[in-house]
Formats: C-alpha cells, sequence, structure tokens
C-alpha cells in the first residue's frame, strides 16, 4: 500500500531530479513541494535540520533524507521497476555507482558555491582545481566502468543509471563548458538512451 507522499525538492537539485526520476520509473505518486534553500523564507529546516533538498515528508509528518535514503525506502515501497538489487555484492555495486555520481555532482556543487556564494577575492583557484580533478576522474572511472554496455549494472536499468544519468544532466545544465562527450564517447550515446525516458524528460531543469 503506498503511504501519502510530499517531497520536499528544488528544480534544479540533481540529488531531488535523482528522487523524482526514481518516483516516475516506480509509479510512485508524490505530493511536490518546491522551495528556494537559499532564500531567506525557505521553512526547509523544519523538516531537514541541514536546510537541504531533497527531503521526503511521510504521512506520519515524519522526515527522511538525505537523497540516498530516500531512494533506498522508495524502492521497498513497491516492487514495480526494483531498482537497487536486494542484498551482498550485487546492492553494494549499485550503491557504489550511486556514490561516485553522487560525489561528481557534490564536486561540481563545490564549485559552483565557490562562484556563486564567495566574493571574488575569498575565491580558491586551489580548491576549485582539487575539485574538478574529482570531477574528471570521475567521469573517467564511470566511462571506463560502463565501456560499451549498455547500463552500468548487471545489464539492466537501476539505480546506478539514474545517479549515473542524473549527473551527467547537471554536468550539461550546469557547467556547459566542460565538454565531455568528446572525452567519453561512450558515455554520451549511453547519455543520449537515458535522457530520451520520460522520468529523465519529465524532471529537466528549467531552461
Ligand atoms: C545533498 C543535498 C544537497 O546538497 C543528498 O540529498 O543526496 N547529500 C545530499 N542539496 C542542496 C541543493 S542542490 O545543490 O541539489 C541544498 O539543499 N543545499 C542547501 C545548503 O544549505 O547546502
Amino acid at each position: 500500500m503506498l503511504r501519502n507522499l510530499r517531497l520536499i525538492a528544488s528544480p534544479t537539485s540533481p540529488y531531488a531530479r535523482k528522487v523524482r526520476i526514481v518516483m516516475a520509473e516506480k509509479r510512485i505518486e508524490c505530493e511536490l513541494e518546491m522551495t528556494d534553500v537559499w532564500a531567506p523564507e525557505t521553512t526547509i529546516s523544519r523538516f531537514n535540520p541541514l536546510g537541504k533538498v531533497p527531503c521526503l515528508i511521510m504521512d506520519d509528518g515524519g522526515a527522511v533524507f538525505d537523497s540516498r535514503v530516500i531512494v533506498e525506502y522508495l524502492d521497498t515501497l513497491t516492487p514495480v521497476g526494483h531498482l537497487i538489487p536486494a542484498s551482498g555484492r550485487q546492492r553494494v555495486e549499485v550503491r557504489t555507482w550511486e556514490a561516485l555520481a553522487d560525489g561528481i555532482i557534490d564536486a561540481l556543487v563545490l564549485v559552483r558555491l565557490e562562484h556563486t556564494q564567495r566574493p571574488e577575492h575569498a575565491r580558491s583557484q586551489a580548491w576549485i582545481d582539487r575539485h574538478l580533478g574529482k570531477v574528471e576522474a570521475g567521469l573517467h572511472a564511470a566511462s571506463t566502468a560502463l565501456a560499451e554496455k549498455a547500463w552500468c549494472h548487471d545489464e539492466r536499468f537501476s539505480l546506478a543509471d539514474i545517479a549515473l544519468g542524473v549527473t551527467l544532466g547537471y554536468l550539461d545544465f550546469r557547467f556547459p563548458e566542460i565538454r565531455w562527450r568528446p572525452d567519453h564517447p561512450n558515455l554520451a550515446r549511453y547519455y543520449e538512451k537515458l535522457a530520451a525516458r520520460p522520468s529523465f524528460l519529465e524532471t529537466l531543469p528549467p531552461a
């Protein structure tokens, strides 16, 4: 039985997009509440003391964060389109793909915040370069592990593909100057197919 769920998100958050794609793929209905976490009037900290989206509110008012915990919970709600293997090595492999994809986003977000939240004189190029290095290494690892396979894990669509697809989409959205396609043509081919899925199309960030 599906509970009444509410997701607090933002239209541009890649972590929230991952959760929304999981919901769409699993046909889980959920009320969506958008908030701007940087605006003084946001009420996000009432639900998540860390002040971050996404945050899932359950029917009893309980709050679940962060995105990895939310998707883990969602995958237990319905057997429709299982996205995370039940146990063991298979499960850990899919979660490690997710950690890699999320980790690339973490590094990109830190680079972006350095530009958007810090005055120019206080910006650290060494910090930016350090995190761009993680992005490059992470993409290289993803490209090598994907090779010419159709999906990241076990020849089937899983949370690993949602996480990696969201990461590539975030690169296009916020960092169009990072030209990852010529460096990783296999990722480009893979992403073209992923990005055409209704779940990805319905959750595109605003232009
Ligand atoms: C990251 C959430 C996050 O940083 C997750 O849910 O997976 N590990 C967490 N969310 C950002 C918005 S975005 O960059 O997607 C956020 O809410 N930042 C507000 C802040 O105060 O850091």
